[in-house]
C-alpha cells in the first residue's frame, strides 16, 4: 500500500482528533496507541473488502480453521509491517515526537490460547493470508484470556486476564451475521406433511452467537483474511425472559473464560458448551452462505475445507450432519459424503490425559440432537467395520465406548485426513496411539510438520539479523525462505560472523536491560543465555533443567575454579492452575534462583531468571537473545514443539532429545550443529515396556544425582515448604515417570560440550549461522502449502482459477 509520511501524519492527526476531540499532543500513551491502531485498521479496510470480493469473483475454495485457541500476539507492528507501512509509520511518529515502540508496547497481547496449539493457529493465519489463500479462523472471543501469572514468594498466582478492559481496535462486531445456538431441551423426530423426518425442539436454552471479525493481513500482497471469534449474548427477542444478571449467567458464562489447561481434559460441562457454541456458530455461518446464494450443497466439499484443530472442535462432524439432514433435507448418505470430504483433523498430543472423552449422559443432556446423530454415526461405523475387521478393532475404534464419546475417534471417522505435527509424532499415531485406525484407513494418515511465521519471529523480533541477511543475501528470503540457505555460503566469512555475533550480543544486552528492569537481576550479556520457554509440564522436563542447574551450583560451591562458561538460565512457563506438581517445580526453580543469584561464591558464573507471565510478546523479546534452546522433553512425548523452530531461526543452538521436530531440526542442520542427548523414542518405548526402570538405583549409585536430589530436601535451597520433597518423592519413590534421572548424565555431558564450544566464539557463531541458514523448512508458509496441496485442495488466489464455477457472493 502506498502512503507518504506526510499523508500518514495528516491522517494520524485527524484520526486522533476525530476520536478524542483534542490534539494528539495531549494524548495518553493508550489513546495515542488506539488512534494509531484504528488508523492502520482503516488502511486495512479496503484490501479486506477487496479480498472478500476477489474470493467471490474467483469463487475460490475457502479454508475454515476451527480452533478453541488463537494466540495472535500484538498486531499493530505486524499489521503495519505486512501492509508495507511500518517504516512510514515510524518516520511519521518520530516527526510528531512520538515513539512507535512505546505506543506498540501499550497494546494488550490477546492471550486467547494456552500454548503451542493456539500459537500455531495464529502462525497459520499469517501464512494463509501471506500466501493469498482464502483462510478463515473460527474461534471464541473469550472475555478473559489465559490467566496473568504472578510470582508471590516464588509461587505462581493466577490473576484474571481481562484483556477487553482496554479497547480492542482490531475487531469489528458483525451483528448482521449472528447465529442462534441451542442447548438442552427436548428433541424428537416427527414426520411432517411432506413425509420428512423433522427434528422438533422445546425448552432449549437459546444463545445468540455474535461474530467479531479481526483482519488477518497478508505480507505485501493486498490480501486480508478473516479471524472470526464468537461471543455469547442474550437473544434480543428473549431479553424479557431474563430479569436479573444471575439469570443471564448460563449464557454469559459460555464465552467468559479460556480453560487454562493445555494437557488435561477436565470434562467440564461449560467446556463442552464452549466447544459446541463455537462449532455450531461457525458451521451455520458457512452453510448460510450456500443457502443465501443457493449453491448446490453437494458442492460444499469443492468450496469449503473445515479443519479441526485437535479434538476440541470435533463436534463439527455431527453438527454439519445435523444441518445437512435436518435443515437442508439431504439424505444421511449425501450428508455424510459432504461432511467426510469437507473435514480434516490434526492431532497435537499423545498425552492420554489430554484426549477428550465426554460422558454420554452429559452429551445427551446438553446436545440431545447431536447425540442422536453421533449414535447413528457410531452405529453405521460399527455396521461397516465389524464384518470386515471383527470385534476387537471395531470396539477399540468405536466412538461410543464405556459410557463416553471418544472425540478423537469421531474426528478420525468423520475426516478424510488425519495428520500429526512432526514425523516422529505421526509415526507414533500410526504405530501406536491410532494404530487401529491406521489399519482401517491408512490413506487418511499423513504428516504435516509444524512451522512458524518468520515475519513475526525473525523479521520483526530480530531486525538486526534481518538487516544482516538482507545485506548478505538480498531480500528475497523474506518472501522465499528457502533462499536462506544461501547464507550458508557465509559460514567462513569472518566479517559476517563478527556481525552476527555483534547482533546476538546486542539482542542479549537489550534483554539483560529488560531482566534488570522487571526482575532486578543483573546478568552478564557475555554469558551463555540458555532458554527454556514453554508451558510447565513434567514431560517437558523443566525439572531436569533445574537438577542440572543445582548440580552446577553444587559443583561451583565445591570447586569454585571449575571451568564452567558463565550461564544465565532463562525460564518462561505457566502451569495449569490445577497442576500441583508443575506449580511445585515453579516454586523450586524460583527458590533456586534466589539462592544462586545471591551467592557471592557463584557471582555471574550462574544466574537463573524465571520471567513472570510468559506469552507471545515476551517470547519476541527473549528468543533473539538466546544462545541455547532447551528442547529436553522425554522422547516421544512432545508432538512437535515450535519454540525450537523460533530459537533455531534466531541462531540459538539446540540442546535436544530426539523428540518431535527436534529430529527434523537435526536432519536439516546436521548432527555437528546441534547437541543431542538422552533416550530415543524407541528406547523409551522399550524401557516402558520392560518395566525395569528403577530410579532409586540411579539415586543411590550416581553421586551427582544423589547430591543434587538431596539438595532438594536437605535445606540447601531456602524458603521451600514441601516442594523440594515432592519432586524428590516423584523421582525416587514414584519412579520418575519421565526418566529424568536416566537422561541426567548425558544431559550434563551435553551441557559441558556446550561450555567448551562457547569458548570458541568463532566456531559457536559459525554453527549459529548454519542454524539460521537451515531454518527455512520450518517456515509456516511451507507447512501451509503442504496442508493446502494435500489436505484442503486450495490454491493461492493470486492467480485466476480456470474452469471453476463462479460463486455469486462470499460467505457473509
Ligand atoms: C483438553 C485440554 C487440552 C488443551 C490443549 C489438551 C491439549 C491441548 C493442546 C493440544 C496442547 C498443545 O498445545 N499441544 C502442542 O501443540 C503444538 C502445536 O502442534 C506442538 O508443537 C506441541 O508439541 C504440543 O504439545
Amino acid at each position: 500500500m502506498e502512503l507518504t509520511t506526510k499523508d500518514f501524519i495528516k491522517d494520524y492527526k485527524n484520526q486522533f482528533q476525530s476520536m478524542y476531540a483534542y490534539s494528539y499532543e495531549e494524548g495518553s500513551t493508550e489513546q495515542l496507541y488506539n488512534a494509531l491502531g484504528l488508523l492502520v485498521k482503516n488502511y486495512i479496510s479496503t484490501p479486506w473488502k477487496e479480498t472478500r470480493e476477489t474470493y467471490i469473483k474467483n469463487s475460490v475454495k475457502q479454508v475454515f480453521y476451527f480452533s478453541m485457541e488463537f494466540l495472535p500476539g500484538r498486531q499493530l507492528k505486524s499489521n503495519a509491517y505486512n501492509l508495507g507501512l511500518l517504516d512510514t509509520v515510524k518516520e511519521g511518529l518520530t516527526e510528531l515526537g512520538l515513539s512507535f515502540d512505546e505506543l506498540s508496547e501499550a497494546e494488550v497481547d490477546p492471550a486467547l490460547g494456552n500454548g503451542g496449539l493456539g500459537r500455531l493457529a495464529s502462525c497459520f493465519m499469517d501464512s494463509l493470508a501471506s500466501l493469498s489463500m482464502a483462510g478463515n479462523g473460527n474461534g471464541i472471543r473469550y472475555q478473559y484470556g489465559l490467566f496473568r501469572q504472578k510470582f508471590v514468594d516464588g509461587y505462581q498466582v493466577e490473576l484474571p486476564e481481562n484483556w477487553l478492559r482496554y479497547r480492542n481496535v482490531w475487531e469489528t462486531s458483525n451483528d448482521k451475521s449472528t447465529c442462534m445456538v441451542r442447548f438442552g431441551g427436548n428433541v424428537w423426530l416427527e414426520r411432517n406433511k411432506q413425509g420428512y423426518l423433522e427434528a422438533k425442539y422445546e425448552n432449549t436454552l437459546n444463545v445468540l452467537a455474535v461474530p467479531y471479525d479481526t483482519p488477518m493481513v497478508g505480507y505485501r500482497n493486498d490480501k486480508v483474511n478473516n479471524l472470526r471469534l464468537w461471543s455469547a449474548e442474550i437473544p434480543v427477542e428473549e431479553e424479557n425472559n431474563y430479569h436479573t444478571i444471575e439469570e443471564t449467567e448460563p449464557i454469559k458464562e459460555i464465552t467468559q473464560v479460556l480453560y487454562p489447561d493445555d494437557s488435561n481434559y477436565e470434562g467440564r460441562l461449560l467446556r463442552l458448551k464452549q466447544e459446541y457454541f463455537m462449532v455450531s456458530a461457525g458451521v451455520q455461518s458457512i452453510i448460510r452462505h450456500f443457502r443465501k446464494y443457493n449453491v448446490p450443497r453437494k458442492n460444499i466439499p469443492d468450496k469449503v475445507a473445515i479443519h479441526i484443530n485437535d479434538t476440541h472442535p470435533a463436534l463439527v462432524v455431527p453438527e454439519l450432519m445435523r444441518i445437512l439432514i435436518d435443515e437442508e433435507r439431504l439424505s444421511w448418505e449425501q450428508a455424510w459424503e459432504i461432511t467426510f470430504k469437507t473435514c480434516s483433523y490434526t492431532n497435537h498430543t499423545i498425552l492420554r490425559e489430554a484426549l477428550e472423552k465426554w460422558p454420554i449422559d452429559m452429551m445427551k443432556e446438553l446436545l440431545p440432537r447431536i447425540y442422536m446423530i453421533i449414535e447413528e454415526i457410531n452405529r453405521r461405523f460399527v455396521e461397516n467395520t465389524l464384518p470386515l475387521y471383527g470385534e476387537r478393532i471395531t470396539w477399540q475404534t468405536a466412538i461410543l465406548q464405556n459410557g463416553v464419546v471418544n472425540m478423537a475417534h469421531m474426528a478420525v471417522i468423520g475426516s478424510h485426513s488425519v495428520n500429526g505435527v512432526a514425523q516422529l509424532h505421526t509415526d507414533i499415531l500410526m504405530n501406536d496411539v491410532l494404530k487401529d485406525f491406521f489399519e482401517l484407513y491408512p490413506e487418511r494418515f499423513n504428516n504435516k510438520t509444524n512451522g512458524i511465521t518468520q515475519r513475526r519471529w525473525v523479521h520483526l523480533a530480530n531486525p538486526g539479523l534481518t538487516q544482516l541477511l538482507d545485506d548478505k543475501i538480498g531480500e528475497d528470503w523474506k518472501k522465499n525462505p528457502s533462499e536462506l540457505k544461501v547464507f550458508k555460503g557465509q559460514e567462513k566469512d569472518k566479517q559476517t560472523l563478527k556481525q552476527l555475533a555483534a547482533i546476538k550480543l546486542e539482542n542479549k544486552k537489550r534483554l539483560a536491560d529488560h531482566i534488570e528492569k522487571v526482575k532486578g537481576i543483573k546478568v552478564n550479556p557475555n554469558a551463555i543465555f540458555d532458554v527454556q520457554i514453554k508451558r510447565l509440564h513434567a514431560y517437558k522436563r523443566q525439572h531436569l533443567n533445574l537438577l542440572h542447574i543445582l548440580h552446577r551450583y553444587l559443583e561451583i560451591k565445591q570447586n569454585p575454579s571449575v571451568d564452567y562458561a558463565p550461564r544465565v538460565f532463562i525460564f518462561g512457563a505457566k502451569a495449569a492452575p490445577s497442576y500441583l506438581y508443575a506449580k511445585q517445580i515453579i516454586k523450586v526453580i524460583n527458590s533456586l534462583a534466589e539462592l544462586v543469584n545471591n551467592d557471592p561464591d557463584v557471582g555471574d558464573k550462574l544466574k537463573v531468571v524465571f520471567f513472570e507471565n510468559y506469552g507471545v510478546s515476551l517470547a519476541e523479546k527473549i528468543i533473539p537473545a538466546a544462545d541455547v534452546s532447551e528442547q529436553i522433553s522425554l522422547a516421544s512425548m512432545e508432538a512437535s514443539g515450535t519454540s525450537n523452530m523460533k530459537l533455531m531461526a534466531n541462531g540459538a543452538l539446540t540442546l535436544a532429545t530426539l523428540d518431535g521436530a527436534n529430529i527434523e531440526i537435526r536432519d536439516f542442520v546436521g548432527g555437528d550443529n546441534i547437541f543431542v542427548f538422552g533416550l530415543t523414542s524407541p528406547e523409551v518405548y522399550e524401557l516402558k515396556a520392560a518395566q525395569t526402570y528403577n530410579a532409586r538405583d540411579l539415586y543411590e549409585n550416581n553421586s551427582n544425582i544423589h547430591r543434587a536430589l538431596n539438595a532438594l530436601k536437605d535445606g540447601t535451597i531456602p524458603n521451600l515448604q514441601d516442594e523440594g520433597h515432592a519432586i524428590f518423592e516423584s523421582l525416587v519413590h514414584f519412579n520418575d515417570e519421565y526418566f529424568v534421572l536416566k537422561d541426567f548424565d548425558s544431559y550434563v555431558q551435553a551441557q559441558e560440550d556446550i561450555d567448551s564450544l562457547y569458548k570458541d566464539q568463532n566456531e559457536w557463531t559459525r554453527k549459529s549461522l548454519l542454524n539460521i541458514a537451515s531454518s527455512a523448512p520450518f517456515s509456516a508458509d511451507y507447512t501451509i502449502k503442504k496442508y493446502a496441496d494435500d489436505i484442503w485442495k486450495v490454491k493461492s488466489c493470486a492467480v485466476e482459477h480456470e474452469g471453476v464455477q463462479p460463486l455469486d457472493e462470499p460467505v457473509s
